[in-house]
Order: structure tokens, then sequence, then C-alpha cells
């Protein structure tokens, strides 16, 4: 099926982003910085929140800034070929219009906007390349979710009910409501259970029949792999693979994250990635507002014009 994964395997550049309830925080929790990666910020080596204290922020989460027309020209002026962004991340907080969980954007927030409709659109319009990243596993605000990915807390029993009440759902939801996507990023399957996965992946496939599935579904059941986190490897992989990078120092925006890694730099990740027959997915954290920081679309967008003049590569 030549259409399957197409962006995937021929565009070899994508726009990762994680945004979500977590950019609100932005790594800040009363008064008190904790640095590391923002959307990890309920664990217990951050803020540790708990559901009480982390979802009520919702109520202060108003990204009016956010502009999908704008981020789609960025994707395309960097050179991207399609954009992945975090429906749901391991906090629970769905990023679009669910009618499975109440704990979402256009529920629980003065925004009321479905930001994934209009990301979806403006992709369709521009002939870019459009996706979800989906956290199937750990769901640290819904009961019988994994939390932490550690396995004390996967009871084999409750984690079904997490299951067929939001989490096949939603993935219902992303795939039906959004037009053709790329692919479904799951992410940290843990211990989850195989037939687990076969259900979400079958639902892909039913809903998405051009979709790729990533390989961090678990199982061996997605379409390709995905190497660790900022990881550039430094000799050839085989097979479908990619990579997924920062232009600083974490996914989720952080207040003071300025650690930019220069053009250049990006530039010798995203050719060592592609000349070893990968695809390089580079990530942007837009803030609490929807703005997109500064310096991130500096460094995309040098890039991109340093392969503008190589339009055939
Ligand atoms: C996961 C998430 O926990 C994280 O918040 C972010 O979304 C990132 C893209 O994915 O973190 C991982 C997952 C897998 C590895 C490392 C970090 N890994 O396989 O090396």
């Amino acid at each position: 099926d030549s259409d399957k994964g197409k962006r995937f395997r021929e565009g070899k550049y994508a726009m990762f982003i994680h945004w979500g309830l977590f950019s609100q925080f932005a790594n800040k929790w009363n008064g008190k910085t904790y640095y590391g990666i923002g959307e990890w910020m309920m664990d217990k080596n951050m803020a540790n929140l708990t559901t009480a204290e982390y979802a009520p922020i919702a109520k202060e989460f108003n990204p009016v800034d956010f502009n999908a027309k704008a981020i789609v020209q960025l994707a395309k002026n960097a050179g991207m070929k399609y954009i992945i962004v975090t429906a749901k991340h391991h906090d629970g907080f769905a990023m679009y219009d669910s009618k499975a969980s109440d704990f979402n954007i256009v529920k629980a927030t003065p925004f009321k906007r479905d930001p994934m409709k209009e990301l979806a659109k403006a992709c369709a319009e521009a002939g870019m390349g459009f996706g979800f990243y989906y956290s199937h596993n750990q769901d640290w605000t819904t009961p019988y979710g994994t939390v932490f990915n550690t396995k004390d807390n996967l009871d084999p029993k409750s984690f079904e009910s997490y299951f067929r009440h939001k989490c096949l759902p939603q993935v219902e939801e992303i795939t039906s409501n959004y037009g053709p996507i790329e692919l479904v990023w799951f992410d940290t399957p843990g211990d989850m259970k195989k037939e687990y996965i076969e259900e979400l992946v079958a639902v892909v496939r039913k809903n998405q029949p051009n979709a790729f599935v990533s390989g961090r579904a678990g199982h061996g059941l997605g379409d390709y792999n995905t190497l660790g986190d900022m990881e550039i490897p430094l000799s050839n992989v085989d097979g479908l693979w990619e990579a997924v990078d920062v232009s600083n120092d974490a996914w989720g925006y952080a207040w003071y994250d300025n650690n930019w890694k220069d053009p250049k730099e990006i530039l010798r990740r995203l050719i060592s990635t592609v000349a070893r027959g990968g695809t390089y997915m580079l990530n942007i954290g837009p803030d609490g507002r929807g703005n997109v920081p500064h310096q991130q679309q500096k460094t995309l967008l040098a890039v991109g014009e340093w392969l503008k003049r190589y339009p055939d590569a």
C-alpha cells in the first residue's frame, strides 16, 4: 500500500508539538521553578502535584495567542512535511473536544475552542501532513490510568476501566474527527498488555488505513522504530525509524529554558538522521498563551533557509 505512511517514509522531516495544560505551568508552581521536562510536573522528582492541585490550572489556561495557520506556516518555512501534536499527554488533559472525558480544553478552560480542529484544518489547507501524539498507557489524573509507569499502579482489573472508558474512546475520536492523519504517536507503553495495544492499533487501521502507528505503541506492533529521546545515531540503523529531538532542553514549554541549539547543530542532527535512513522530528513547545518561543521559530527558519538552497535533498 503505497500511500501508507507516505509522508513519514518520504518526508524525512517533521514538527513535533508538545503543548498541553503543562505548558500553562511552564515548570513553575507556587512561585518555585522545577527544572526538567515540564510535561512531567506532577512527578515526584518535579513538583509532585496531586490531581487536585494540577487540574484546576485549567481554569487559567487561555491560549488566546494560539494561531494554527502561523504554526503551519512555520513548519512549512522550516521545510517540514507533517506535524504531530499532543492530543493527550501523560497528564490526561485532552487538547481537543473530547466526549469521552470532560478534562479537555473545550470543557475545562475559558478558551473553549478546539485548537486541534484548527490545526488539522490549517494543515489540510496548506498540504501539510497532520497527526497525533497520544499517551495511551500513562494517564495520571484519570482513576486507574498508569501513574509514572510504576508497576505498583498497574492493577489489571481497574486499568481495564480506564482503557474502556477513556483511552479507547479517545483514540476513536482522534482517528475519526480530524480528517486523514499521518500517524498516531503512542508513547511509554510500560507493562500494558498486548491485547490492549492490538485493540488500539485495530482502531487506527479501521479509521485511518493510511496512518502509521509509532514504535512506542508497544509489543512491536508499530510500523517503525523510534530511537531514545534526543538521540541521534552515530552509525546506520536498519528499517523504518525516526529520531525525535528538541531545539532547547525540553519538550513542553519551560519559562527559563534558553539553552538553544545553534541552527547548524540542528542541521547536523537532521542530516545525520536522514543520511542514515531516518526521519527527524523536531519539537516546538508553545507556551500557555499559545505562542511559539521566538528563538525556537528563528532556529527552525534558519534551518529551513538552508534546506531551500538544496530543494532536491
Ligand atoms: C516520553 C514522554 O514521557 C516525554 O514526556 C516526551 O513526551 C517524550 C517525547 O516521550 O519520554 C520518553 C519515552 C521514551 C524514551 C525516553 C523518553 N526512550 O525510549 O528512550
